[in-house]
């Protein structure tokens, strides 16, 4: 048995759905086609990704020592339909990537055993392990090496793997023969771009983050945009649309990690409007959600509130209107006044 294989085994053996290898140099198109995303603006309030951006554009930049790029990947594909508790518009849709644990936490643990694994075998080589936070692109990576493609909504779908699969990568002196990258299977396809709520996409396999739902409840900080809040509906953490549409789901392999997914049923929106930042801590402990904090989550509620056409819920907003936060306050009112029929149609 060759080295790859073993390699292929240990990884199927730490948790992952399936491994890939490529050369760092294998995404010669990726730096200008960041510098693209980013010279536009639409990385938003996301500052670092403006940073390192030598690094992030060039993997042999980042690491000229490395010889090999090992990409892999883990379903978290859900049993249920992601899409119908849009449906519930009293209760909170959370997207499925963060129902249950933080996955930064347990991909980086498989890594880091796969990782030890190859220096068994190579003493005198190095390795680096990476997932979502470091200057690595990791989409293009797995496409190079040959998991899948870069579907019309930018996110890496395979044939068997559809796209609910988080991504990691070892970085690694060990020269491994590299695969052949997938072609794309999207062909005339475009049931991602059509259903996104916020128009986020202004070509196919391009993102306009700022306009993404996923971002606007993540990673962007102070009031959203009218127009774009009205279109949040209940999300109020990340949004699946695009993915759950995706027709080669159909194909996925199952995930094995239960941890994934959480145990609570959807949770109603004025009890999540009602948390305070203990009681938030001490809710999303271990989940990826903490990392947001109470007021953007209490924020990302109010907006879901105003949208519910919910009218029992305005008590839920009002007593925010005074919020300290002046974010949350804003909301509360906004969704004070949807409610009332001041805000405009419900969308
Ligand atoms: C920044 C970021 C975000 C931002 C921006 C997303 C984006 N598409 O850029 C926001 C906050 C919006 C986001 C949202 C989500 N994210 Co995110 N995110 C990242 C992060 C940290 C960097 C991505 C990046 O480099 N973007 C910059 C752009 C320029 O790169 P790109 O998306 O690869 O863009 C390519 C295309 O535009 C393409 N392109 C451009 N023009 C053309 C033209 C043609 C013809 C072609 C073929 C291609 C092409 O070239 C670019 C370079 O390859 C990665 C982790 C990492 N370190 O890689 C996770 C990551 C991409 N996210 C992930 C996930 C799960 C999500 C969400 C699904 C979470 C959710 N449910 O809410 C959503 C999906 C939204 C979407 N439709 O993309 C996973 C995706 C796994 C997968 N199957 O691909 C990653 C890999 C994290 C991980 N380790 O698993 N994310
Ligand atoms: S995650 Fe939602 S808002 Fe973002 S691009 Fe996909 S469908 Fe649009
Ligand atoms: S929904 Fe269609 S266009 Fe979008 S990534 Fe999947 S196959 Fe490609």
């Amino acid at each position: 048995m060759s080295l790859k294989s073993d390699l292929d085994r240990a990884a199927i053996e730490a948790g992952f759905t399936r491994m890939a290898i490529c050369r760092p140099d294998a995404i010669p198109q990726a730096a200008d086609r960041l510098g693209a995303f980013v010279d536009a603006g639409r990385h938003g309030q996301m500052g670092w990704m403006a940073e390192r951006m030598g690094w992030r554009g060039d993997p042999t930049a980042l690491w000229p020592e490395a010889r090999s790029v090992i990409m892999l990947a883990e379903s978290y594909a859900p049993k249920h339909d992601p899409l119908a508790i849009l449906q519930q518009r009293d209760h909170a849709a959370i997207s499925v990537y963060a129902q249950g644990r933080d996955y930064h936490d347990i991909v980086k643990k498989r890594l880091k055993r796969v990782g030890r694994w190859l220096l068994e075998q190579c003493p005198d080589e190095q390795i680096k392990v990476f997932v979502d936070t470091a200057p690595v692109m990791e989409k293009p990576l797995a496409a190079a090496a040959g998991l899948g493609w870069q579907g019309k909504h930018t996110n890496l779908v395979g044939r068997h793997l559809g796209n609910w699969v988080f991504l990691g990568a070892i970085f690694t002196t060990v020269d491994l023969e590299p695969d052949a990258p997938e072609v794309d299977h999207c062909g005339s396809c475009r049931a991602c771009l059509d259903i996104c709520p916020t128009d986020a996409f202004p070509a196919p396999y391009q993102l306009d983050a700022r306009r993404c739902i996923s971002y606007l409840t993540i990673e962007h900080k102070g009031p959203v945009d009218d127009e774009l809040r009205a279109k949040m509906g209940n999300r109020i953490y990340g949004c699946d649309d695009c993915l759950a549409i995706c027709p080669w789901n159909k194909f996925a392999v199952e995930a094995t990690e239960m941890r994934y997914f959480g145990s609570r049923a959807p949770e109603p929106l004025a009890d999540l409007a009602a948390l305070d930042d203990t009681a938030f801590r001490a809710r999303f402990s271990g989940s990826p959600i903490k990392r947001i904090g109470r007021d953007r989550f209490v924020r990302n509620v109010l907006y879901a509130i105003g949208n519910s056409g919910d009218a029992s819920l305005v008590t839920a907003a009002q007593d925010h209107c005074e919020d300290p936060d002046p974010t949350v306050a804003d909301a509360a009112r906004w969704a004070v006044g949807r409610l009332s029929g001041a805000g405009g149609p419900l969308g």
